[in-house]
């Protein structure tokens, strides 16, 4: 990226910020069979004025240069709990749904994350379990004997954990015996065209019996055709996410579709 970019985004994010002019996003996971939602992820779309709509892959890497990402994404975490919270409220079947958020490199390393999550989780009164963290291979990779240090705290915790962007980290499956992970999210890479790609097919049905290997659940993220959803289908795959299905939304749509769609309750995935 270049220079004046980063120095113009770094700037519009830190105006964001203090302007509280960023909202959470959700995008639903599916039954791949019939289409319920099993659980969504919470995710950072920005419009930032004349800058136009700008996605979460541009915008985090600078967030974490200037260190922003550490607020964003706690504000990130308040925010869907207290979305979690305001459904269960009303009663809303959203509220039954497992919910993810992305944690990043930074704020995975971050001394307070734990406190901050047994804090914001009792503010809100809910039990762990309804919160899911994402964190990518790649950060877990980084330094995989801390990770796994950190990945049984959260699991003795009761904290679901994901590991996002699966195949695109170096992951090493020696130390991936040893994670406690609930779920793998196959990357896009792997999904992009899977109905004819010989080699993104085999990949798929590699990473699906490493899954099941370790005893996590496993969904395909980015689907974005029917040829595709009915391949992994055929591979054993039951849960994707994906602009096929939908796409981000906000949190008006996304109820809506939970009543039109109905949901699945007791799905590990979101
Ligand atoms: O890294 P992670 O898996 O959290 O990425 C989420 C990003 O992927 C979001 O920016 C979201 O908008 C995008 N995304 C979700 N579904 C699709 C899809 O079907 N195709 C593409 N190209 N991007 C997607
Ligand atoms: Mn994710």
């Amino acid at each position: 990226m270049l220079v004046s970019r980063r120095n113009e985004l770094g700037q519009a994010i830190q105006h964001a910020v203090a302007r509280d002019e960023l909202s959470v996003h959700y995008q639903p996971v599916v039954d791949l069979q019939d289409r319920r939602i099993l659980g969504c992820e919470s995710l950072l779309p920005w419009k930032a004025g004349s800058l136009g709509e700008i996605l979460p892959d541009e915008f985090i890497p600078v967030a974490e240069e200037t260190g922003l990402i550490v607020p964003i994404g706690n504000w990130v975490v308040q925010e869907t709990c207290r979305q979690i919270a305001q459904w269960r409220r009303n009663g809303d079947p959203a509220g039954l749904l497992p919910v993810s958020v992305n944690l990043s490199n930074k704020e995975f390393w971050h001394g307070g994350l734990l406190e901050h999550l047994d804090d914001t989780l009792a503010a809100a009164a809910l039990e762990p379990q309804a919160l899911v963290l994402e964190i990518t291979e790649g950060v877990i990779m980084d330094n995989a004997h801390r990770a796994e240090a950190l990945l049984d705290e959260m699991h003795q915790r009761g904290l679901p954990v994901h590991i996002d962007d699966f195949g695109t980290g170096y992951s090493s499956l020696a130390r991936l015996q040893h994670l406690r992970i609930d779920v793998i999210k196959l990357d896009r890479a792997f999904v992009q065209q899977v109905d004819t790609r010989p080699e993104a097919r085999a990949m798929a049905a590699a990473i699906f019996h490493v899954s099941t290997a370790i005893g996590a659940t496993i969904v395909a993220e980015g689907v974005e055709t029917e040829a595709e959803a009915r391949t992994l289908l055929d591979l054993g795959y039951t849960s994707a996410q994906g602009y096929l299905f939908a796409r981000p939304m906000p949190i008006d749509t996304l109820m809506g579709l939970v009543r039109s769609k109905g949901v699945h309750v007791g799905a590990k995935v979101a």
